[in-house]
C-alpha cells in the first residue's frame, strides 16, 4: 500500500512538471486565428445553445448563449434579487421560507436539465441549494423559479439534483452525515460512527405539471455523498454517488479523510427501492420540511409544512445499495451517454477509474464482493473495472462526454482539460485552462444524446485574465470549440458568482416551446387584482390599507391618494395591465425599506409600504416604458393617527382638499 502511494505521488510530481512546462504563457498563444469568428454572433443574430450555468455562492443562476457568451439574464433561485423584485413582494417571499425561517441566500451548485428518454427536453432546469438543503425547478417558460423542496435529514447538499432519464426523479445525497432529524441530535460530535447516518432523497416529478414530491429516502452509513449522476439506457433504473470520508472522520478531514487509499461509488438500484416503498417496507418517520410553490395565476407562492418522509435502511435490504472501491476521494461521478461506463474522478487519484456497467451486474450475480461497508456490500475493484486512464492529469473533478466515444475530464490541480477515449482509455488531447478548472459543461454531455460542438470549462481563479477589481476577481468561463480533434480555446467571459456545474440545451428546443410573453389578463387570479382602471381602489381595513392600482404607460391609478395615517400598513398592489411582451413597469415609493416592484404584463405583485413619519410621499416607476416613463408618478399623503382626513384616490381630477 505505502509503496503504491509513493509511486502515485512520483506520478503526480512527474505528471505536474511535464503539464507545467507545456503551458502555453498566455491566452493569446492558445488562441488559433480563427477563435473569434467561432465564438461571433453577429447583432441582432440568436445564438445557437441556451447555457445555464450555476452562481455557487449567489444563489442564483446566469442565462447566456452560445458560443457568444453573452449574458441574458440572472434567475433569482435561492436569493433575493433587487433586479427582478424577487424576494421582496409579498408574493415572492413564501418561495424562500424553509423549515428555519425565510433564507434569502444559499450556494447554488448544480444545475440539471429535464430529459425525456434521457434527452435534454427543455422543460426545466433544476438546481440545488447545498446550505440548507433543498431542490428548485425553474421553468423554462418563463425563467422563473417555480417550486422549491427542501429535503430533511441532509446537510450540504451537494450530490443533487441530477436526475433519471425520464425525470421521474430528481435525486439528492447528502454531503455531510448527521444524526437523522428524527433521532436525538443531541450527541458528541466525536460519535460520528455509531450516530451520524447518510441519507439519499428521491423527489418524485409530476411529469404534466413538474411538481416535485418528496417519494422516500433511503438511510446509509455516514459518509460525504459528493456528487452522482443517473444510469441511462442498459443503466437506467440505478443512480451513482460518489462517496468520500468512508474513514467517517469528524475532525480535520483534509487529513483524517484522506487515509484511505479508495473510498467508495455507491450504486443504487432505486427500481428495487421503488419495489420495496411499494412492499411498504418505507419507515414513516416525523420530520419538518418546506414545500413552496408558485402559481402563474395568482402569481403568488405559498408555502406548506409538511412532516413526514418515508425511509428504507440500506443496511436491511440488501439489495438496493452496493459499494464499489474507487481511488481517492472521489468527486464526480459521471455516466457515459451509452450508461455502460461509469467515471469517479479521485481528486488524490493519479488516475481515473472507469466502472463497466455489466461487470457489475454480472459481480452482483456472482456475488464477487469483498465484504461489506455497514451492511452494505463492497463489491471488488477488479470486477467491476472497466479499465483506468493512465496519468490522465492531476486533480480530477468532473466529466462530460460529446457522443462521439470521447470523454473530457477537468483536472483542478494541473489546470486543464483532458481529452479520452472511452473504449481504449487513451489520453487523446489537453488544453489549458486559464486557471483551475472546476466544472465543464458539453451542451447535453451527461444525457444519452450530447450535442457536441462546445465544450465550456468553468474556471475558479483568473488571476491575470481580466482588468482587476481589488480583491475580488472575476469568475470565467471558457469556450472550446471540440468539434476538431483537438480542442479549440475560442472565448472567454465572466460569470456572475462562482460557476459550477452548467447546462445547454439548443436555443430553439426552449425558445419555441410554448414560452411566455405576458401573463393572459384575463387569466389573473390574484386576489388583489385590479383588472383595469375601473377596478382601481383603496380600502382600509383597520390599520391595513390596500391599494387596488393599475400600472399602463404611462400612468398609475391611482395616482393621488389621501387619509393614510401614521401606524397604518399600506400594500400597493400593483396590476400591469399592458398585454404586449417586454414592458414591464416598475414601482418605487420613498422610504420603502423592503425594495422596489417589477411588475410583467399582466401580472399583480405586491410591495409593503410601513410609512414611519407624516408627510407626502412620492412613488413612480422604475422601469423606462414609455417615453412618458418619467412623468409616471403619484403622491401619498400621511396624516397623523386620528386625523380627519378621509380615505380618498383619484386619477386626473382632484379630491376636495381637506385641511
Ligand atoms: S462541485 S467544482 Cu459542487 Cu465540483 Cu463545483
Ligand atoms: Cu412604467 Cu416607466
Amino acid at each position: 500500500m505505502k509503496n503504491k502511494f509513493v509511486q502515485a505521488i512520483l506520478v503526480i510530481a512527474l505528471g505536474s512538471a511535464l503539464v507545467t512546462s507545456c503551458k502555453p504563457k498566455s491566452s493569446g498563444d492558445a488562441v488559433s486565428g480563427d477563435a473569434a469568428e467561432k465564438a461571433y454572433v453577429a447583432p441582432g443574430k440568436y445564438d445557437e445553445f441556451y447555457n445555464f450555468v450555476s452562481g455557487g455562492f449567489s444563489g442564483q443562476l446566469s442565462v447566456y448563449g452560445l458560443p457568444s457568451g453573452r449574458l441574458f439574464r440572472v434567475i433569482p433561485v435561492f436569493s433575493v434579487d433587487p433586479e427582478k423584485g424577487w424576494g421582496y413582494s409579498e408574493e415572492t417571499k413564501p418561495m424562500l421560507n424553509t423549515s428555519h425561517g425565510f433564507v434569502p441566500w444559499d450556494d447554488l451548485h448544480h444545475t440539471e436539465m429535464s430529459q425525456t428518454n434521457g434527452e435534454v427536453d427543455g422543460r426545466w432546469v433544476f438546481g440545488n441549494a447545498n446550505n440548507t438543503p433543498r431542490i428548485a425547478r425553474i421553468d423554462l417558460k418563463t425563467f422563473k423559479t417555480a417550486e422549491i423542496i427542501e429535503l430533511p435529514n441532509s446537510g450540504g447538499n451537494h450530490s443533487s439534483p441530477f436526475i433519471t432519464e425520464n425525470t421521474e426523479y430528481v435525486v439528492a445525497g447528502t454531503r455531510f452525515s448527521v444524526p437523522a432529524d428524527y433521532s436525538n441530535g443531541d450527541v458528541p460530535i466525536n460519535t460520528y460512527k455509531e450516530n451520524y447516518k447518510g441519507h439519499i432523497s428521491f423527489v418524485s416529478v409530476d411529469k404534466k405539471s413538474g411538481e416535485m414530491d418528496l417519494a422516500f429516502q433511503i438511510v446509509t452509513p455516514g459518509v460525504n455523498f459528493d456528487l452522482s449522476h443517473a444510469g441511462k439506457g442498459k443503466s437506467h433504473g440505478w443512480f451513482f454517488f460518489s462517496c468520500y470520508n468512508t474513514e467517517q472522520a469528524n475532525t480535520l478531514l483534509e487529513v483524517n479523510a484522506s487515509q484511505k487509499d479508495k473510498d467508495f461509488i455507491m450504486a443504487v438500484n432505486w427500481k428495487k427501492a421503488e419495489e420495496y416503498i411499494k412492499a411498504g417496507k418505507g419507515k414513516k418517520q416525523k420530520v419538518k420540511y418546506a414545500h413552496n410553490t408558485w402559481d402563474e395565476h395568482t402569481h403568488s407562492a405559498k408555502s406548506v409544512m409538511k412532516d413526514e418522509v418515508l425511509v428504507l435502511d440500506a443496511s436491511e435490504l440488501k439489495d438496493i445499495c452496493y459499494m464499489i472501491p474507487c481511488p481517492k476521494s472521489p468527486h464526480g461521478c459521471d455516466v457515459d451517454p451509452t450508461g455502460e461506463f461509469i467515471v469517479g474522478s479521485g481528486k488524490l487519484a493519479a488516475l481515473i477509474p472507469v466502472f463497466s456497467f455489466d461487470k457489475m451486474q454480472a459481480a452482483i450475480k456472482g456475488k464477487k464482493y469483498e465484504g461489506d461497508y455497514g451492511g452494505i456490500p463492497v463489491i471488488k475493484y477488479e470486477e467491476a473495472l472497466h479499465g483506468e486512464v493512465q496519468k490522465p492529469g492531476l486533480g480530477p473533478l468532473h466529466t462530460e462526454f460529446d457522443g462521439k466515444g470521447n470523454a473530457y475530464t477537468t483536472f483542478f490541480v494541473s489546470s486543464e482539460v483532458v481529452k479520452w477515449d472511452i473504449k481504449t482509455l487513451k489520453v487523446l488531447d489537453r488544453v489549458a485552462t486559464y486557471y483551475s478548472v472546476g466544472h465543464l459543461m458539453i451542451p447535453g454531455g451527461d444525457s444519452k444524446k450530447p450535442f457536441g460542438k462546445y465544450l465550456v470549462a468553468y474556471n475558479k481563479i483568473t488571476k491575470d485574465r481580466y482588468l482587476p477589481t481589488g480583491p475580488e476577481l472575476a469568475q470565467s468561463a471558457q469556450i472550446f470549440d471540440i468539434s476538431g480533434d483537438k480542442m479549440k480555446l475560442i472565448l472567454d467571459f465572466p460569470t456572475i458568482g462562482e460557476p459550477h456545474y452548467a447546462q445547454a440545451a439548443p436555443a430553439d428546443l426552449i425558445r419555441n416551446n410554448g414560452q411566455l410573453k405576458f401573463y393572459k389578463l384575463e387569466d389573473n387570479k390574484h386576489p388583489y387584482a385590479a383588472k383595469g382602471e375601473k377596478e382601481a381602489k383603496v380600502v382600509r381595513e383597520g390599520n391595513k390599507v390596500h391599494v387596488y392600482m393599475t400600472s399602463i404607460r404611462s400612468h398609475f391609478a391611482p395616482d393621488n391618494i389621501e387619509g393614510v395615517f401614521l401606524g397604518d400598513e399600506v400594500y400597493f398592489h400593483v396590476t400591469n395591465l399592458e398585454q404586449d411582451w417586454d414592458v414591464p413597469h416598475g414601482f418605487a415609493i420613498k422610504g420603502a425599506n423592503n425594495g422596489e416592484l417589477l411588475i410583467m404584463p399582466g401580472e399583480t405583485t405586491t410591495l409593503k409600504w410601513v410609512p414611519d413619519r407624516v408627510g407626502t410621499f412620492p412613488f413612480y416607476c422604475t422601469d423606462f416604458c414609455s417615453a412618458l416613463h418619467q412623468e409616471m408618478q403619484g403622491y401619498i399623503r400621511v396624516s397623523p393617527k386620528g386625523s380627519n382626513v378621509p380615505l380618498q384616490f383619484s386619477l386626473g381630477t382632484n379630491v376636495p382638499a381637506t385641511k
